[in-house]
């Protein structure tokens, strides 16, 4: 069990919302930092300050060190070498970055794309700017009334003209985890490359890419207890050899004529211009503070708050739950419909009891169309919330109901 003094490590638990405590269940939009990350930070500029991979003086070399080791921790983290790890801003950037340089080397006009129906608008719309830059197709592997990747529309759809298959790891509305060792086995079959969108999965899971069996991975840190503006791409050695950079400029050169360039080895190739320094060595911090707890207990305290939270709605008749009914088969969140009330009502609703939950499409809109509604609420957990503030949700959902009903 996850101990409540870890409340204690996140500031912002001390905040209060209209006069309640804060009950911050909106992790799956962007996670709370323990005060370790901030120092983490705001040290770098304190006692370092200096720009990476150019001063040959002290500061300068100090900040690559600690830059380089953030990146140490985050290949640890995913069972990687540090030279796979390649910092972007987050995850739709590497998404972006994957797109961009599989579309400039392995997909020509008439190939394929697929992607599903449960994917995040940022590991859908690369896809779709690389099958008309390049006269591609783009299908969607469909999603059962379960919410599963429907695995039979997988296996019709993959064939020799499959390049790509993008998929998400866990699902940011369904809360899906997928099959990846299953989908990407079939998909190398066939010749394509498994690129996993890993938002909402490596902040709350063990994640060993090795285990997986994908040839990219995307993440974000500001979902990982890290800052905003860093996120990470990592692909197999052998991959990352092979591709070519989205930003091209200063850092990422071995030598530059006028009118001709030759790149860096990979992870710098794709690192072109100043990187996020400091947000990088957050994401560091905020990788040490996840280990130390263990990412093992990590997703137990996620699995148990989901659990209860589930076993709650499902025994109110007016809520509608997506996604599958048992925790263990789910990431740490939970989207919901309250039936005959609008999800931004819910939302605004629970915002006056201090409960933060986010309510919309959580750029899925595809998803949601699948779904047959508009939009839904979604309730989302780290390892800061407790069993008791999963209890002030379900009276608060109570109370909705007797308000607007
Ligand atoms: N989902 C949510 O509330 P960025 O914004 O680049 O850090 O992450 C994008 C992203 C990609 N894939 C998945 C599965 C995601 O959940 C997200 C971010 C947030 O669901 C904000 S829309």
């Amino acid at each position: 069990m996850i101990e409540k003094r870890i409340r204690d490590d996140f500031p912002l638990l001390r905040r209060t919302v209209g006069g309640k405590p804060l009950v911050y269940l909106d992790s799956a939009a962007t996670s709370l930092k323990p005060e370790a990350v901030i120092e983490a930070e705001a040290a770098f500029y304190r006692e370092v300050g200096a720009n990476v991979r150019r001063g040959v003086y002290e500061l300068g070399a100090e900040a690559t060190e600690r830059y380089e080791s953030a990146r140490a921790k985050v290949a640890a983290l995913l069972g990687a070498q540090a030279d796979e790890v390649v910092f972007t801003r987050g995850t739709t950037e590497a998404l972006n970055l994957a797109a961009w340089a599989l579309g400039e080397t392995i997909v020509e006009p008439g190939d394929e794309v697929l992607v599903t129906e449960m994917d995040h608008h940022a590991n859908l719309l690369p896809w779709q700017e690389l099958v008309r830059r390049k006269r591609a197709r783009l299908s969607a592997i469909a999603v059962t009334a379960e919410g599963d990747l429907d695995l039979e529309d997988f296996r019709r759809k993959l064939s020799p003209r499959t390049r790509v298959v993008a998929l998400p790891h866990v699902s940011n509305v369904l809360g899906t985890i997928n099959p990846v060792p299953e989908v990407a086995a079939a998909a190398h079959e066939a010749g394509a490359v498994v690129v996993l969108d890993g938002a909402q999965s490596v902040p709350h899971m063990p994640v060993d890419v090795r285990e997986l069996g994908a040839d990219l991975l995307a993440f974000s840190g500001h979902k990982a207890l890290g800052p905003t503006g860093i996120g990470v791409l990592w692909g197999k050695a052998e991959l990352l050899r092979e591709l070519p950079p989205l930003i091209v400029g200063g850092e990422m050169v071995r030598e530059v004529w006028l009118t001709w360039a030759r790149y860096d080895d990979p992870p710098a190739r794709f690192e072109g211009g100043t990187p996020p320094i400091a947000q990088a060595v957050g994401l560091g911090a905020a990788v040490d503070y996840l280990q130390a707890i263990g990412m093992e207990e990590v997703r137990g305290h996620g699995e148990r708050l989901t659990a209860l939270a589930l076993e709650g709605l499902l025994a109110r008749p007016g809520v509608t739950v997506y996604g599958p009914k048992e925790a263990s088969r789910r990431g740490a969140l939970v989207a919901l419909n309250l039936r005959g009330i609008h999800p931004h009502d819910v939302a605004t609703l629970l915002d006056r009891q201090g409960i933060a939950i986010r309510a919309g499409h959580h750029c899925a809109q595809p998803l949601h169309r699948r779904l047959g509604i508009p939009a839904s609420c979604r309730v989302s957990f780290h390892v800061y919330n407790t069993e008791d503030e999963v209890a002030q949700l379900l009276t608060a959902v109570d109370q909705v109901f007797q308000e607007l009903s």
